[in-house]
C-alpha cells in the first residue's frame, strides 16, 4: 500500500503487555520483515525490588521474541535455576516474587546500567542485540509510570497486587503514577505519526492495565485517532474468561461484564476493528453494530503455528478494512 507522499504504508505497530500480549507479538515476529514490524511493551508493571529495576512485560515480550521463554509459566526463562532465590529465602529476605538466576542477570544488567544513566530504551536495545531479538522492541516511555490498584485493602503497587497477593483483593480501580510527566518513548511517537505505518494492532492484553497505561501517555490517543492506520484491538476475554491473568475478575468487580464486547466497548472510538475469539461469534452481530468490523477467529494460542494464524488473520484483516475504508474515514 502506498501513502499520501508515495512512501510505503507497510508498517505494524503492536502494543502489548506480557504473556497474551507476547504471543501475538511472536506471530507478527514470524510473519513480518525486520523493519516492519515495532513492539511497544507496557512498562507501567515495572518495580525497583531488591535493588533491581524490574521489567515484566518488556522482559516477557524480549524473552518470548527471543525464544528463550519459559512457555509453561508464559514469564521468566526457560531452563532456569533459582539458587538466588533459595538464598533469599534462606537470609529472610523478600521472596515473594520469583526470580530465576538467569533471570537476574538481566535485571542486574539494566539497572546497572540505568545507574550509568542510559535509558530504558537503550537498554532494551542492547539486551535484544544481545539476545537476537531482531524486530524493534521499545518500552512505552523512557520514564517511570507505576500501575496502582485501588482496593478494598487499600492502594497497592501493581506486582504487590498481582503476585503478592495473587489478585485475591477487590479492584475498585487504577491510577498509573507519573503518567502526566511521562513521554512515550520517541520512536514509538514518531512512528504512530509517520505514513508508513499501516496498522496498529492492541494484542489480547488486559485493557485497563496492560494497555491502558501506554494509552495515556501524552498525545498517543490523539496520533492515534488521527493517524490513516486501523486500530484493531484483539480481545483477551474468551467466552467470558481471561486467557491469562486477572482481567475478567477486574471487570466483574468494575461492574464490567466480562464479555468481548465490553472489551470493544471500552476501547471505543478508538478501535476501526475488533477481533473476537469463535467460540464468542454469537457475539459479533453486537459488536458490530458498534460500527466496527469484527474478525472471528481463533484466538487461543497454544502453539507456535496458532499465533503465527492469529497473526495472519489481523493482518489480512487489516488490509481488508485499509481496502475498504479507502475513499472513507481513512
Ligand atoms: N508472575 C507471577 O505470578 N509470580 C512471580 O513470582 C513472577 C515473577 C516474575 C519475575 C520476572 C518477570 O519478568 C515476570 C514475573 N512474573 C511473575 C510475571 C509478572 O508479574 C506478570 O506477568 C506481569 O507483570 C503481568 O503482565
Amino acid at each position: 500500500m502506498t501513502s499520501a507522499n508515495g512512501s510505503q504504508r507497510n508498517k505494524i505497530l503492536a502494543l502489548s503487555g506480557g504473556v497474551g500480549g507476547a504471543k501475538l507479538a511472536l506471530g507478527l515476529a514470524h510473519m513480518l520483515p525486520t523493519q516492519q514490524l515495532t513492539i511497544v511493551a507496557n512498562t507501567a508493571d515495572d518495580f525497583s525490588h531488591l535493588g533491581l529495576t524490574i521489567c515484566p512485560d518488556l522482559d516477557t515480550v524480549m524473552y518470548t521474541l527471543a525464544g528463550i521463554n519459559n512457555k509453561q509459566q508464559g514469564w521468566g526463562l526457560a531452563d532456569e535455576s533459582w539458587a538466588v532465590m533459595s538464598a533469599l529465602t534462606r537470609i529472610g529476605a523478600e521472596d515473594w516474587f520469583q526470580l530465576g538466576d538467569q533471570d537476574i542477570a538481566t535485571h542486574l544488567q539494566r539497572s546497572q546500567q540505568l545507574a550509568n544513566s542510559d535509558s530504558l530504551s537503550a537498554v532494551t536495545e542492547a539486551l535484544c542485540q544481545r539476545l537476537g531479538v531482531k524486530h524493534k522492541l521499545l518500552p512505552m516511555s523512557d520514564d517511570p509510570v507505576r500501575t496502582q490498584i485501588k482496593t478494598a485493602q487499600g492502594d497497592l503497587a501493581f506486582q504487590h497486587y498481582f503476585v503478592r497477593e495473587r489478585c485475591r483483593p477487590a479492584v475498585s480501580g487504577f491510577y498509573f503514577s507519573g503518567i502526566e510527566q511521562a513521554k512515550p518513548q520517541h520512536e514509538f511517537m514518531a512512528l504512530l505519526q509517520s505514513d508508513e505505518l499501516a496498522a496498529i494492532i492492541i494484542c489480547p492484553s488486559n485493557p485497563f492495565v496492560s494497555v491502558e497505561p501506554i494509552l495515556q501517555l501524552a498525545g498517543v490517543r490523539e496520533a492515534m485517532a488521527a493517524s490513516a492506520a486501523p486500530v484493531i484491538a484483539v480481545s483477551p476475554i474468551v467466552a467470558g474468561l481471561a486467557i491469562k491473568g486477572p482481567a475478567a475478575k477486574m471487570m466483574t468487580e468494575l461492574e464490567i461484564p466480562a464479555t468481548a464486547t465490553a472489551v470493544a466497548e471500552y476501547y471505543g472510538d478508538l478501535l476501526d476493528g475488533f477481533v473476537l475469539d469463535q467460540t464468542d461469534q454469537h457475539l459479533q452481530s453486537e459488536i458490530s453494530a458498534l460500527g466496527l468490523p469484527v474478525l472471528s477467529t481463533a484466538t487461543i494460542m497454544k502453539t507456535l503455528q496458532d499465533r503465527i494464524d492469529l497473526a495472519s488473520a489481523v493482518l489480512s484483516f487489516a488490509e481488508n478494512i485499509i481496502k475498504s475504508s479507502l475513499g472513507g474515514r481513512h
